[in-house]
């Protein structure tokens, strides 16, 4: 099967800026960002979005979450808050069918979302 734009850049065969990696996910710099900071944390395993992710994903998927909030420590724009989104199919505005957690931050968040 022909990998996706976010596997290319997890095995670096298109660039992207690597922020962090792992034995299950990759966090790059996202190309068209939304804030200061704005990192897209993505599984290896190419999971087209979180309505897919299945029973057997569930550690996965805990790993992420657990390892956005360290990589956004490490990337030193934790300490006044950040935000993480997953957009999901249509009208969760989603154009990349690779899971992917956005991780931002730098600036003051609004709610509700556009
Ligand atoms: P979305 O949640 O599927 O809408 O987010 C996809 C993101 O992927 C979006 O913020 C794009 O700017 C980003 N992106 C990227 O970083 N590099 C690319 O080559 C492409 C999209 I295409």
């Amino acid at each position: 099967m022909e990998k996706t734009l976010f596997q290319k850049i997890c095995d670096r065969e298109i660039p992207g800026t690597i922020v962090h990696e792992d034995d299950l996910c990759v966090c790059f710099h996202d190309i068209n960002r939304g804030a200061p900071m704005h990192l897209l944390l993505v599984p290896r395993k190419p999971i087209p979005r979180i309505a897919e992710a299945a029973a057997e994903d569930q550690a996965l998927l805990g790993h992420m979450l657990l390892t956005a909030p360290k990589i956004a420590r490490e990337q030193g724009f934790a300490e006044d808050g950040f935000r993480l989104v997953i957009n999901c199919g249509k009208n969760g505005g989603e154009t990349v069918p690779h899971l992917h957690i956005h991780i931002l931050g730098g600036r003051q968040m609004e709610w509700p979302p556009g």
